[in-house]
Order: C-alpha cells, then sequence, then structure tokens
C-alpha cells in the first residue's frame, strides 16, 4: 500500500463515462457527445508514453573495429599510451578482465596483458555520432542526444499506425545498416526504464517492457542499475542492507529522504519505476553563451585575446560544471560601425579549455577582417551533449585529468575568475 502524500505511479485509469447529462463545474448540463469528447481530450493528455532509448554498442571500440577488422572479439583498450594513461573505452572481452571506463592504463595492461592498446581518434567518433543522429533525426517525430552515442525517442501514438516495436526494430536496423556500428535499444513507458531496459539488452539487443511491468521488471536489478546510482550510493545503500531495486522500492520515502535529502525522493521514484521527465528535442536544447561589449572600442590585440580567453575559459567551465561537451563553436564580432558578424564551427565533442580555445582563435583569426576597432565579442557552445570531460583526453594523463579536476574545485570554491590562463592576465593599465 502506498501511504498518504507518496507519489504514485503515472497509470492514470481511463475516465469512465458519466450519466446521460452531467453538471461538471458551473451547473451547466453537458450532453454525451459533449462529454465524450472532454473524455477523449483528456485520455490523450494523460496518455502513457512510449520512450525507446538507443545506446551504441562499445561506441569508439566498434568504430576502431570499423577501421580494422582484426581487432574484433579481442580485448581492445582506447586510450593514450603513456604511463599515466586512462581507458577511454574497452571492448566486451576486456571487460571480462574487470577492465572498464576511466581505469589507469596500467592496471588495465596488468588485469589483461595481451590486451591491444589503440589511441583515440575523436573527430571520427565525433562523425559516427553525427551519422548516427542525422539517420534518427530522418525518421523520429521527437528525439533527444543525450550523450555521443545515446538517444531518446518519444514515439507515443505510434502503436496506432505502426506498433511501437516494429518501427523501432526497423529503425535500429537502418542505423546498424548505414553505420556500421552496432547498437541496442530499450522500449517502455518512460525514459529511465528504456534505459535500464538497454542495458539490459546489450550487447546487440533489444527489450520491450510492456506498461505495468515497469516496477516488476526492475525489482530484481542491483541497486547500481538504476542511473542515478554510482559507486559511491551503491554502497551507501549496500551498508544499509539495501542490495536491490526491490529492496530500495521499499524503503520509506521519508527515510530515503532523511539519508539523502533530495535525492532520496527522485530515488525512490526510480525504484518504484516512475519518471516523469519529458524527452527535450535536440534542437531546443540550450547553448551555453556569453559576450562582453568593451567600456571603449578596442583594436589592442592581446586585449581581445586575453578577453577571448577569459569568455571561453568561463563557458568551459560552466559545461564541465553540467557534464556537457559541445560540438559547436560560434564567434561574434560587432565592430564600431555596429556591423554584426558571426562565424561557427562543428566540432569534435569536447569541454577541454585548451581544445576549444584553439577553435575560438581560430574562428577569430578568420572572422576578424575588417581592421576596425571592435566594440563586442560574444562566444557561445551549441549541440550540447551529456558527457564525462575526460572523454577526449586520449593523450593525456591522469595528471592533467587530475588538474581539470583541481582546477574546478577552486573555480567552484572561490569562482571561476579566479583562476585563469596566465595569457588572460592583463597589466593593470589594460584592465581598465
Ligand atoms: N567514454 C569515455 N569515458 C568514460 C565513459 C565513456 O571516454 N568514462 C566514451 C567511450 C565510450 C563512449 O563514451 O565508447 C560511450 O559511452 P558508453 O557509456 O555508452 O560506453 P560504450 O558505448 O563504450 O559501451 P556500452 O556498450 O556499454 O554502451
Ligand atoms: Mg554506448
Amino acid at each position: 500500500m502506498i501511504p498518504a502524500g507518496r507519489p504514485v505511479a503515472n497509470n492514470y485509469p481511463p475516465l469512465l463515462p458519466g450519466p446521460p447529462s452531467v453538471s461538471l463545474f458551473t451547473g451547466v448540463n453537458y450532453s454525451w457527445p459533449v462529454l465524450f469528447i472532454f473524455n477523449s481530450v483528456i485520455m490523450i493528455a494523460l496518455q502513457q508514453r512510449t520512450i525507446a532509448h538507443f545506446d551504441l554498442d562499445c561506441f569508439f571500440v566498434s568504430v576502431e573495429c570499423l577501421n580494422d577488422d582484426s581487432l574484433r572479439g579481442k580485448p581492445l583498450l582506447i586510450g593514450g599510451s603513456s604511463d599515466r594513461a586512462v581507458v577511454s573505452a574497452c571492448s566486451y572481452e576486456a571487460r571480462k578482465y574487470g577492465i572498464h571506463s576511466a581505469m589507469p592504463m596500467k592496471t588495465a595492461l596488468r588485469l589483461c596483458p595481451h590486451a591491444i592498446v589503440r589511441s583515440g581518434d575523436m573527430e571520427r567518433y565525433s562523425e559516427k555520432s553525427r551519422e548516427v543522429t542525422a539517420v534518427i533525426a530522418d525518421q523520429a517525430p521527437l528525439y533527444e542526444k543525450s550523450s555521443i552515442d545515446e538517444f531518446y525517442l518519444d514515439i507515443s501514438g505510434m502503436d496506432k499506425f505502426f506498433g511501437s516495436l516494429k518501427w523501432t526494430t526497423e529503425l535500429r536496423k537502418k542505423i546498424m545498416k548505414e553505420s556500421g556500428l552496432p547498437i541496442s535499444f530499450g522500449l517502455a513507458s518512460n525514459k529511465l526504464v528504456s534505459k535500464v531496459a538497454t542495458d539490459e539488452a546489450k550487447p546487440n539487443g533489444q527489450l520491450e517492457i510492456h506498461f505495468g511491468e515497469e516496477k516488476s521488471f526492475l525489482a530484481p536489478l542491483p541497486v547500481e542499475k538504476i542511473p542515478m546510482v554510482g559507486r559511491e550510493t551503491g554502497a551507501q545503500l549496500r551498508r544499509r542492507g539495501v542490495e536491490t531495486v526491490k529492496t530500495l522500492s521499499e524503503v520509506p520515502i521519508s527515510l530515503l529522504e532523511a539519508w539523502m535529502g533530495k535525492n532520496g525522493i527522485a530515488l525512490w521514484k526510480k525504484a518504484n519505476g516512475i519518471d516523469e521527465s519529458p524527452v527535450v528535442p535536440y534542437y531546443e536544447q540550450k547553448s551555453i553563451s556569453t559576450e562582453n561589449t568593451f567600456p571603449a572600442d578596442t583594436i589592442d590585440m592581446a586585449l581581445l585575446h586575453a578577453e577571448l580567453v577569459r569568455m571561453t575559459e568561463k563557458i568551459a567551465f560552466e559545461l564541465r560544471q553540467q557534464n556537457k561537451l559541445t560540438g559547436c563553436v560560434t564567434l561574434k564580432i560587432r565592430y564600431s560601425d555596429f556591423q554584426t558578424v558571426t562565424k561557427q564551427m562543428t566540432i569534435p565533442y569536447t569541454c577541454s579549455d585548451h581544445i576549444l580555445l584553439e577553435k575560438v582563435k581560430d574562428l577569430f583569426n578568420k572572422l576578424y577582417d575588417r581592421r576596425l576597432l571592435v566594440r563586442l565579442i560574444g562566444v557561445r557552445f551549441s549541440h550540447l551533449v551529456q558527457g564525462n570531460y575526460q572523454i577526449n583526453l586520449f593523450d593525456d594523463s591522469q595528471e592533467m585529468i587530475a588538474l581539470y579536476q583541481a582546477i574546478d574545485q577552486i573555480k567552484n570554491r572561490f569562482g571561476w575568475q579566479y583562476l585563469m590562463k596566465g595569457t588572460n592576465v592583463l597589466p593593470p593599465e589594460k584592465k581598465k
């Protein structure tokens, strides 16, 4: 039984027809046809959703296998080759040895000394990611690109016309045929259950969870299968004797709230198969931008460059705080005569300052061609997807990753403006 005040599952019963003539709120009597239309509108509004979640299998590894067939079926690690490098991605064969993403390469090679190591190629992965996006965009009425290799599709209502499982299966085949990459999907009534279903279907599979079966599907799974349960939360729950999603769903919501605050409530909902979050269309996702009008129009290159560095570092930090990567950079310049020009560049997905700075400076050098005083400059990152900051640090070591972590911790604590690249520190007279 669900105690009063607890959130309940989103399985609304169909509205029952009332008596032949009913007074709704106003004392006016409505006839049958009016009530029927009213009912239909409400039912459509509350209708259960059908959400498909797609995730490419072993994405980086699969791209490498496309280029080199001899790598198939082998323990393969993607990452830097230096002593202090980390694993970005690993094949299923490598995972059997306990290797996982973000593990130091040295540890991985100790676990599996005969593993093959390939350095990553973010440009190629981004290209393939965009290829898959194009196939989905061409077919799906509403889709969200949630990470470099992951998509949510809202295909509610599709059943009436094609059958959602059939349609999704066809789309999966089309993606695999056109990109050459294996992909799995989960189909369910919300994002959470569809994502967990994809995970269960992997590798190279598909799984449909029918409406009403969400809780029983999740129940036997270990708590770590719930996406918001990381290693730390998982360990915390296990220490308290909570090992399966079923046990988690039975913990009183007030207790979970006492343990974890707001997150406890969110977790309880997830354990009970409830997730009302919408699929956010890719083209409506917010970009991150900043711009600055100079106190006096300027042609001082050192000042302009320093400002570009400052702005780029500011919004790259914002990107990392939101756990996002950008796939497109736009630069805006307004000259002193108010002519405004912009230029954008599609880039491999990243959130690293040094990569983004290079792109922004490149755009500036191409765009700034009038040798006129500049009134304003602006930088914008768009095509945002969820992603870890270490995703493209193939050649970088654990020290580089630790440095990014330390920089972001300091920025978090004292404010982003207190830690910047040396090039951005201007002499006091220029700061004015
Ligand atoms: N990635 C990374 N660093 C991480 C996690 C992931 O660089 N800590 C990269 C490599 C992956 C890609 O992102 O290939 C996609 O991440 P997934 O979590 O979807 O992992 P895979 O696609 O590799 O495997 P799976 O089949 O489990 O989806
Ligand atoms: Mg994947």
